[in-house]
């Protein structure tokens, strides 16, 4: 009773644990979203509490798709594998694991594959838990023995009142002697050098309106081996935002990984000119990073290419400054879906193609999305608010004028 009470406090003390979001464990479930050409999938994969287990892998999307995924894990502790296939919106597909620790969940979509490396964790075996256990017990069994036996003399309440003191004291020690989870990595001691980053397309010159592939290499930016921790932040290992230079263009999409340090993803533009590309990502038990790049097309502009629907948002204050921040409204209709964890995003470019940024917006008050963010120096910026509804991407350009 005690013991539960104690734990219970504690629980309320202790900081929440960092979220590992590019684990399969007890806590959480995995999402991680994928560009295929066929449209964008979320792969779920479900938490697991033991090994052996049944990994659930399910896929979900914004708009559903009716093509199958090839679904094969691969532990790469002994190379043993199971295989299984699942559609957008369906059951989950079970495939069997034997091992906790790294693997990889093998994703195929017609002739496009991803490999999503990932680590399966379960609670680890926590020898101080045993030790307070037997610390309780044994206060249990002296106070319980002494009152049944009419003895409660003093020396058993003195050693009843010692194990239960010891008891306390380990289980307030507990939090700083975790007992790591089963298949966790070995913890770095400090952050991961920069990755830099190259940008390439094949066709070299893609044409308006033709499929061409966009691919990222990561090198480490010290060894100069490929880069291959990233960590799944805002449920995709890498964001990847596609602009064309006036603007007009915009694609914000989540590469495959198709071999260490690589990202691809297959695009297809209306519009000629120069395009502009920025990845963010995050390098396990490191800070995020922005990288860029820029490609040509060729061609001819397609003159049946979507249009997106401008938003007027409400500023406030109406006209932002410099280094402050500001509250960006952006209506919305009609329910508003979740979109990679979020209600919304708000992509926001100088007009230079120097800056970047991106926020994530809240529900703000009647049917409109709230960003806030602050622009770093004076210039004309370009913006896209973007949020799911109705089974469908919806992008809202619109500029922002920051005067000083
Ligand atoms: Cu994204």
């Amino acid at each position: 009773m005690f013991r539960v009470f104690a734990v219970a406090f504690l629980m309320v003390l202790a900081p929440p644990g960092l979220a590992q979001a590019h684990v399969v464990e007890s806590g959480a479930d995995l999402r991680v979203t994928q560009t295929f050409r066929a449209g964008e999938v979320t792969l779920v994969v479900a938490r697991v509490t033991q090994v052996p287990a049944s990994l659930r892998v399910s896929a979900q999307a914004i708009h559903p798709t009716s093509a199958a995924l090839e679904l094969e894990v691969r532990s790469l502790t002994d190379g043993s594998s199971s295989t299984g296939s699942v559609r957008v919106g369906e059951d989950p597909t079970a495939l069997p694991i034997g091992h906790t620790g790294p693997h990889e969940l093998h994703v195929r979509a017609g002739d496009e594959i991803s490999v999503i490396p990932f680590r399966v964790l379960v609670p680890g075996h926590d020898p101080w838990a045993m030790v307070t256990d037997g610390a309780f017990l044994i206060s249990g069994l002296l106070l319980v023995g002494g009152v049944l036996t009419g003895r409660l003399s003093r020396p058993i309440v003195g050693a009843a009142s010692a194990s239960v003191a010891a008891a306390i004291v380990l289980t307030v020690l507990q939090p700083s002697l975790p007992a790591p989870p089963e298949g966790a990595a070995p913890v770095a001691e400090v952050g991961r050098p920069y990755a830099q980053a190259r940008f390439s397309t094949l066709p070299v010159r893609p044409a308006t309106g033709a499929e061409f592939t966009l691919t990222l290499r990561l090198t480490d930016g010290s060894t100069g081996r490929p880069v291959d921790d990233l960590a799944v932040h805002h449920e995709a290992p890498a964001h990847l935002v596609v602009t064309s230079e006036d603007g007009a263009v915009l694609r914000h999409v989540h590469p495959l990984r198709t071999a260490p340090g690589v990202l691809a993803v297959r695009l297809r533009v209306p519009q000629p000119g120069r395009y502009l590309a920025y990845a963010e990502f995050e390098r396990q038990e490191s800070g995020g990073q922005l990288v860029s790049g820029a490609f040509e097309v060729s061609g001819a502009a397609q003159s049946d290419a979507p249009v997106h629907d401008p938003a007027e948002p409400r500023l406030t204050p109406a006209t932002p400054t410099a280094g402050s921040p500001v509250t960006i409204e952006v209506s919305v209709a009609g329910p508003v879906q979740p979109w990679l964890g979020m209600p919304g995003h708000l992509i926001v470019r100088s007009a230079d193609g120097v800056h970047l940024t991106h926020a994530h917006g809240m529900k703000g008050g009647g049917s409109a999305l709230r960003f806030t963010l602050t622009f770093p120096e004076r210039g004309r910026y370009l913006a896209w608010a973007q949020y799911a509804a109705e089974g469908r991407l919806v992008t809202r350009p619109f500029t922002v004028a920051v005067n000083r």
